[in-house]
């Protein structure tokens, strides 16, 4: 049977904006601070406008295992608007939220059901009496899950449609806990049709079908790393059980990183509102409220401009003065000097000084990467990538050729910056 459902998880709610300055309106702070409740509600809204049949909620639906009285009602009351329309929810903890944190007593709606820790377990999903997917899963007991549970899920016989919902880290995904690990073969042995999993708050389809696999990401970014869209997944099974997984952007306030070169810029009034441009522009795009990380880049005369004391940080207030903090607002949050010394790179590399020969240097190691030698760089890098604690931090890894000409460029940039007395 054609059904709908939506995946959703990770909400963490009424969790803290962290790496904001201490400048923040008080305005703008109250949005922040508010901004995972209300793109819960979002989420309530697209599965009751979506006319779906069940929503599933991953993991982690609260910041801290003791729950907040307001995030607890603020989740209830979602569940509770869904049960009104006659929508199904599930949801399983994860290891923000596990069972054995406290929690205010609130009644959820009948149409609301957690699953309980201890072996996975199975519910219907059923529309007008007949059961059109089965969902399994399993919540957290406490935060250190550190048993395989996706390998003990297993499909009946008699099943419809097949989903698993679960906390878990899939391949051992650097910078989440490893918790609940295992792999996609795991997943694709249980017999599952669809996999909701959460943990991971970057969104993706590990894998488009048999089993179709998919982290829903957290709906609402809280600090610069949970940057650029956030949202669900409004997942529509038809007749022959074929899936289509759409991400939906939920988030009230979307962390914003913006490039800007300073190339085509010629002075500092112009930069400002270069920037405050590109702010206007992105929040536009966005469609909602942003707080934008800038980061200048490129090289050009104002480059020698923005190192001077206070130029940044006065460019920085111009450009705010821009911007209200209405509804939605644009928040300038950081800007980065990224930017590199305004040369004529061909002429200097011609001169027989020490920089003329040092960019010569540069250059013929550029050419050397691009034809594909990276030998002489990786001979060069080898202590440092050798070195124990750079390993532990790169887990071993080696810089590929992008990252080597990334390198490259930017040690160029502080040789210049030492040795060119005209820049
Ligand atoms: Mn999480």
């Amino acid at each position: 049977m054609r059904f709908r459902f939506v995946h959703t998880g990770d909400l963490h709610l009424d969790s803290p904006f962290l790496g904001l300055g201490q400048a923040v309106p008080e305005r703008i702070a109250t949005a922040l601070r508010d901004a995972t409740l209300h793109s819960w509600d979002r989420i309530v809204r697209l599965a009751i406008d979506g006319k779906v049949d069940g929503v599933l909620v991953a993991g982690d639906v609260f910041e801290g295992a003791n729950r907040t009285l307001r995030a607890q009602v603020a989740f209830r009351d979602g569940l509770a608007r869904l049960a009104q329309e006659r929508i199904s929810s599930f949801v399983v903890t994860g290891n923000h939220d596990p069972l054995s944190g406290w929690e205010p007593a609130v009644t959820w709606p009948g149409l609301a059901y957690r699953f309980p820790a201890g072996e996975v377990s199975s519910r219907p999903l059923m529309r007008d009496g007949t059961e059109i997917a089965r969902i399994h899963g399993i919540s957290y007991a406490v935060r250190d899950v550190t048993r395989n549970l996706a390998a003990t899920f297993h499909r009946e016989a008699d099943e419809p449609f097949a989903i698993g919902l679960l906390h878990a880290n899939v391949g051992g995904i650097e910078g989440y806990g490893n918790y609940a690990p295992c792999s996609l073969s795991d997943l694709a042995a249980s017999g599952m049709d669809y996999w909701a999993l959460g943990h991971i708050h970057k969104h993706a389809i590990l894998r488009a079908a048999d089993p179709t696999v998919v982290y829903c990401g957290n709906p609402q970014g809280r600090d610069p790393g949970e940057a650029d869209p956030r949202g669900c997944y409004l997942v529509e099974v038809d007749d022959s059980g074929n899936v289509q997984a759409k991400f939906r952007a939920m988030d009230v306030v979307r962390w914003q990183r913006l490039n800007l070169s300073i190339e085509e810029i010629a002075t500092e009034e112009a930069l400002c509102q270069a920037i405050g441009d590109a702010i206007e522009t992105a929040a536009t795009a966005a469609g909602r409220s942003i707080v934008a990380l800038v980061t200048l880049t490129g090289r050009g005369p104002l480059h020698t401009s923005l190192r001077r004391p206070a130029v940044l940080r006065d460019v920085h207030s111009l450009v705010r003065e821009r911007f209200g903090i209405g509804e939605p607002f644009a928040w300038l949050e950081t800007i980065r000097d990224a930017t590199r010394p305004s040369i004529d790179l061909a002429a200097r590399r011609e001169s027989g000084d020490l920089l003329g020969e040092t960019l010569r240097e540069f250059e013929r190691s550029r050419i050397a990467l691009r034809e594909g030698q990276q030998a002489d760089l990786h001979d060069l890098l080898l202590d440092l990538y050798d070195h124990p604690r750079v390993r532990r931090a790169l887990g071993g890894a080696q810089p590929g050729t992008a990252e080597l000409l990334a390198l490259l460029d930017s040690a160029e940039a502080q040789v210049i910056d030492q040795l060119d007395e005209t820049g």
